[in-house]
């Protein structure tokens, strides 16, 4: 049987995994041969061109280390301040180094060279994310012929947006090297397609490039989702009960309101401080009845579009505290630290209302996540960005667009006074259809296109 060797920018860590992707993905290889590769999170000077296996918690690990000069470049560089921005339609906040892309290419070179000794004819190589994009360009030039699938996470851009990222046209000539593209959501397929079929190549300093022929790959919306049963389970679990009597103890009567996400200028943070304040401003009655609890802990914050993103926050949120608060009531509360999944799932189930409006997404899992966690007999209401790719799933969320904080106040309030009875028929239909687009079939999904016949080991009791 053919094995599975999953290439992410990171591997997965020692302890439980923290995330559903990284638990499905270990689901993957626990049930069948196969290794993870990916940079161990060291810099050194010179790399060698020699990947580490390991054994890391039963599951087989090769790691390698990076090159420090390459590493800003690639990561830093070209994948967040150019590709991240791009592709979430940000270019205001993208910054065009056209030079970071040789570090992004020496490092997916690198990848490439270490990953090819380790490979065997038959493996199937699953490659995740922008980062990697080039990868598998890489390895056929060592002469891999394996069937190489490649899933992005975040959302492919449109066109116009695409046109302004340097080499652009070489990323898709990359991407015409795998035998399976899978995207989160129709609307990315439906840009990849665009482009595909209306390629303009660049004619600059008079040469034409020859356009780029994407007939042997398979391009297709592979939604990724979450473990809701696993969800419901922790949501019972002691760990966020303790949770959720400290809020009880901290919160008394009053509704929840949740959001959580990374600090990401991507997850519309201010509009939604911002329509919360809406809402208090319109609503006199909700003041000391409501309580919004924003947890975003910081990422990527050596790049200066995410602390002036952390900025703002910090000052919408004290504007919105300095204009409601009182001696004895706040109206939020904002957290800049990570929680682990079993306290997210006390907080879910505790919450009358999450909020979940970026501005774009890939999927949002913390959508997900929530639907999970809620308790049958009394479930809170998600508000939900059309623009996150959850929205093509979840078609009984308060659907909003996050750029009108008029529209988000007005859901907000709607979904504050939802009788239960309504609250109960939107949420059993949301947990459907979590359950149908579970992250084990996603994954099964995937690697069952891109090499039929294989994602499932002989006498497996999954059907
Ligand atoms: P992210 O942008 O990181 O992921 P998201 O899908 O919302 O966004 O979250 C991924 C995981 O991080 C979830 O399991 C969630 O619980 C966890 N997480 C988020 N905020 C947290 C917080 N404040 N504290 C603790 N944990 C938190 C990228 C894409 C998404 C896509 C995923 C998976 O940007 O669009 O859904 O990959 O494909």
């Amino acid at each position: 049987m053919s094995r599975i060797v999953i290439v992410s920018n990171r591997t997965p860590g020692k302890g439980p995994a923290a995330g559903g992707l990284a638990v499905a993905l270990r689901k993957v290889l626990s049930e069948r041969d196969g290794f993870w590769f990916g940079w161990s999170g060291k810099l050194v000077d010179q790399p060698g061109n020699e990947a580490r296996m390991e054994d890391i918690d039963g599951l087989q690990v090769a790691q390698l280390d990076l090159a420090r000069e390459d590493h800003h470049a690639y990561y830093a560089g070209f994948s967040n301040s150019i590709l991240w921005p791009s592709f979430h339609l940000r270019l205001d906040l993208a910054t065009i180094e056209s030079h970071w892309y040789e570090g992004y290419r020496r490092v997916n070179q690198q990848f490439a060279r270490a990953l090819m000794p380790l490979l065997k004819p038959d493996d199937i190589v699953w490659v995740h994310d922008y980062h990697l994009i080039p990868l598998a360009s890489e390895l056929r030039q060592l002469g891999a012929r394996n069937r190489i699938g490649f899933y992005l996470h975040i959302p492919f851009p449109t066109a116009d947006a695409l046109y302004a990222i340097p080499h652009h046209e070489e990323l898709m000539r990359d991407l015409a090297r795998y035998d399976l593209v899978g995207m989160q959501a129709k609307r990315d397929v439906a840009a990849f397609t665009e482009f595909a079929e209306h390629q303009a190549p660049s004619t600059f300093g008079g040469h034409q490039a020859q356009p780029i022929d994407f007939s042997r790959t398979e391009i297709d919306a592979f939604p990724i989702g979450s473990d809701p049963a696993a969800f419901a389970r922790l949501a019972a679990s002691p760990a966020a009960t303790k949770m959720v009597h400290r809020m009880k103890r901290a919160l008394g009567d009053q509704c929840l309101i949740l959001g959580v996400d990374r600090l990401d200028y991507s997850k519309g943070l201010p509009q939604r401080v911002e329509a919360y304040e809406k809402l208090l401003a319109n609503n006199a009655r909700l003041r000391r009845n409501v309580h919004l609890l924003q947890v975003a802990p910081p990422s990527r914050d050596t790049i200066k579009e995410y602390q002036e993103t952390s900025d703002t926050l910090d000052a919408m949120c004290g504007h919105v505290m300095g204009r409601f608060a009182e001696p004895d009531w706040q109206p939020l509360t904002y957290v800049k630290r990570a929680y682990g999944q079993p306290s997210l799932a006390g907080l879910y189930r505790l919450a009358r209302v999450a909020l979940v409006t970026p501005l774009r997404d890939g999927m949002n899992l913390v959508a997900h996540e929530f639907i999970g966690a809620q308790d049958p007999a009394n479930p809170g209401v998600l508000v939900l960005s059309r623009f996150a790719g959850a929205a093509e799933i979840f078609h009984d969320a308060l659907l909003v667009n996050p750029f009108d904080t008029d529209e988000t106040a007005e859901a907000l309030r709607i979904a504050l006074d939802m009788p239960l009875e309504e609250r109960k028929q939107r949420w059993r239909s949301l947990m459907d259809a979590a359950e149908e687009h579970n992250v084990d079939d996603w994954a099964i999904n995937f690697i069952e296109r891109l090499a039929p016949g294989t994602a499932r080991k002989a006498g497996s009791t999954r059907d």
